[in-house]
């Protein structure tokens, strides 16, 4: 009886049976896409730093859902965690509003900067009230019309049916141009514009090579009319049941991953701008000036809290 007593405890109190191992879903197809990598590289130090009681497997390619989807489940605690973009938790927690107004960052320096200070971080606590904890800010670049057509002008967007992340906002900003915006998940755009249900999207460089848009919309103009990062969630539910420890070492590996992310983020906008050029797709240059200026409004109508302009204005200041 003592004997088995003992068993027992070592069953329980042993690493196996501890081991907790964290889905997380992404929606590139690329397995090293800068995010998934990014969140592969954070799984191996977690692995690591917990003792093999935590680990990490990442679905990307949409396998567990789209972006809207895959943050249900993780408000559930059916998954523990995901890798969305920002814009379409806008309505859920308004903070992540902020990350995603047009032509809010003065560059690159600027926006990681942001990020990386006391407004990343306001941003990451952003969802928890909705069940979702923020890890990670990751890179997106900064995003750009892609069409069959040049964009250079707003006259050149005028009833042009765009599609838009999930995102009010994105609808409005479009709307502001004059175009007409159709929101849908990333994964249906490539037959949009095969099928010319919709003439044009916007991304960056690596989704629209990732997604293989350019197949299908060959003028790449450089709006740059945001740079809405990319960030990583866990479920509340799934976050609670770790040891303080353990959320440390989930942070730590978190932090670290940003790093890889970036510096494989700025390799991947390389190779994808060679590929798509070598696949015929024409890089336009833009006067940006007269977006900006068209685009502004939306401030005014989704920046409505003194919260909220609180958060813009620390964006702003950040030198
Ligand atoms: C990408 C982003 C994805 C997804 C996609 C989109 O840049 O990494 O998470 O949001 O854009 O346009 O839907």
């Amino acid at each position: 009886m003592k004997k088995h007593l003992a068993l027992l405890a070592a069953a329980l109190l042993s690493p196996a049976v501890w081991a907790l191992e964290l889905k997380s879903a992404d929606v590139h197809n690329s397995d090293d896409y800068p995010t998934v990598a990014a969140v592969k590289h954070l799984g191996q130090l977690l692995a690591k730093s917990s003792g093999g009681a935590l680990t990490v497997k990442v679905f990307n390619k949409g396998a567990l859902g789209g972006e809207k989807e895959t943050i249900d489940q993780v408000k559930l605690g059916a998954l523990a965690m995901t890798r969305v973009n920002l814009a379409p938790l806008a309505a859920m927690c308004p903070k992540t509003l902020v990350p995603a107004l047009p032509f809010l960052f003065r560059d690159k320096a600027h926006m990681r900067k942001a990020y990386d200070g006391a407004p990343g971080e306001e941003i990451l606590k952003a969802c928890e009230h909705q069940g979702m904890v923020g890890l990670a800010l990751y890179d997106s670049g900064s995003r750009s019309i892609y069409a069959r057509k040049p964009i250079k002008t707003l006259a050149d967007v005028k009833r042009l049916k765009i599609r838009v992340q999930q995102s009010d906002l994105w609808v409005s900003a479009m709307q502001a141009l004059g175009a007409n915006p159709s929101p849908m998940p990333p994964g249906e755009v490539y037959t949009g514009l095969k099928t010319n249900l919709i003439d044009a999207a916007e991304n960056n460089i690596p989704s629209y090579e990732g997604f293989r848009h350019f197949e299908a919309a060959k003028f790449y103009s450089r709006t740059e009319h945001a740079m809405t990062p990319d960030a990583l969630f866990i479920s509340k539910r799934v976050w609670d049941k770790l040891k303080p420890e353990q959320q440390a070492q989930l942070r730590e590996a978190a932090k670290a991953s940003v790093a890889v992310q970036r510096e494989k983020w700025d390799a991947q906008e390389a190779k994808a701008l060679a590929i798509v050029k070598a696949a015929g797709t024409e890089i336009v240059e833009v006067d940006r000036e007269p977006f900006r200026q068209a685009m502004k409004p939306v401030f005014a109508k989704f920046i409505n809290t003194p919260d909220l302009q609180k958060l813009v204005k620390a964006v702003q200041d950040v030198q």
